[in-house]
């Protein structure tokens, strides 16, 4: 049989032991089909995201930032407590673009603390680590390569400072409510008493505006989607046809579950390794959740998983909130 290679894991593995393969092959045979949208982020698909977040209907960057620009002060001083050193976690940094205005901050009112990123992207942090010291110069900073839960650990075992850890942009959105609530529940494991979360979460609001930033009219979304089919084109052989797929979106105001969907245009097969896909005429794949809360879900949320929020920031609009939960 044909060897084919998992450009993924850049180790030139057979295919079938790469964890995107496993987890493709496993998605597309179950019923019904689905992907995990944490394999949007190649380099084709960060660059697709910043194009999104500079798009005119996606609103929860931008309300991020404003929050971040108009109440720095406020929230850097919840963070510093009484001025003990502290460590600065970020889960899922990316580029860092929010996190600067309070890091910046907090570097010019000489805070005692570590900046640690952590990302999944080895790029991410060899960038940060580079870029940092240079556009925050006295920046002290040590970006951790990996899973979020394993580098939590390392962090501990490197530092035993008191921890505030950023959950920003709505990641947690990505998330059923149920996996947000273990997810929450395992990050609280990693905390000790007098550690912080600073979360960021999309809140729900009029129901037309939410499926307008899923369904962006340019179309940014669905090449962000169709980016994964191709990607698994590029890394792993496939040869999906991205023409035969479009893009669905919608949003139910009532549970807050905004999800995205590729719908197949016709009956069709897809190769991907050895395996063959079949796929009706408008047979969907469930590609993306983006989970809208209310306030009192996410004060329910904290609560239930031993956290106690103690400071709420809201953009002008209340479309999304930046809450400081406790341990
Ligand atoms: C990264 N995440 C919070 C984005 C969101 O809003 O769910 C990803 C995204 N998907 C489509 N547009 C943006």
């Amino acid at each position: 049989p044909q060897v084919l290679t998992c450009s993924a894991s850049n180790q030139n593995m057979d295919i079938t032991d790469c964890q995107f393969y496993k987890d493709s092959i496993a998605g597309l045979t179950a019923k019904p089909k689905h992907l995990d949208s944490k394999y949007f982020y190649d380099a084709h698909g960060d660059k697709l995201f910043q194009d999104l977040m500079n798009c005119d209907e996606y609103y929860p960057t931008n309300c991020e930032m404003e929050i971040f620009t108009n109440q720095t002060a406020d929230i850097c001083k919840a963070l510093i407590g009484n001025g003990d050193a502290f460590d600065l976690i970020e889960l899922g940094a990316g580029d860092a673009t929010k996190s600067t205005k309070l890091l910046k901050y907090l570097i010019d009112n000489k805070a005692d603390f570590t900046y640690l990123p952590i990302d999944i992207s080895e790029n991410v942090i060899s960038y940060l680590n580079v870029t940092l010291p240079v556009t925050l110069p006295g920046i002290e900073i040590t970006g951790l390569n990996g899973e979020y839960f394993d580098m939590l650990k390392k962090a501990a075992s490197i530092s035993d400072k008191r921890k505030v850890v950023m959950f920003l942009g709505s990641n947690i959105g990505n998330m059923p409510v149920a996996d947000a609530e273990g997810f929450c529940n395992e990050l609280r494991k990693h905390l000790s008493p007098g550690d912080m979360l600073l979360i960021g979460v999309d809140l729900k609001k009029n129901p037309a505006t939410v499926l307008a930033a899923y369904n962006d009219k340019e179309g940014i979304t669905k090449r962000f989607n169709l980016n994964l089919l191709e990607r698994m084109n590029r890394e792993l052989g496939a040869n999906f046809n991205v023409n035969q797929f479009d893009h669905y979106a919608m949003y139910d105001p009532e549970s807050g579950a905004c999800k995205s969907y590729l719908v197949s245009e016709a009956a069709q097969d897809v190769k991907i390794g050895e395996e063959t896909i079949s796929f009706a005429k408008d047979e969907y794949i469930y590609m993306e959740i983006s989970q809208k809360y209310s306030v009192e879900q996410t004060d329910k949320m904290a609560a239930s998983t031993a956290f106690k929020p103690i400071n709420h920031f809201f953009d002008g609009r209340r479309w999304f909130v930046d809450a400081i939960w406790l341990a």
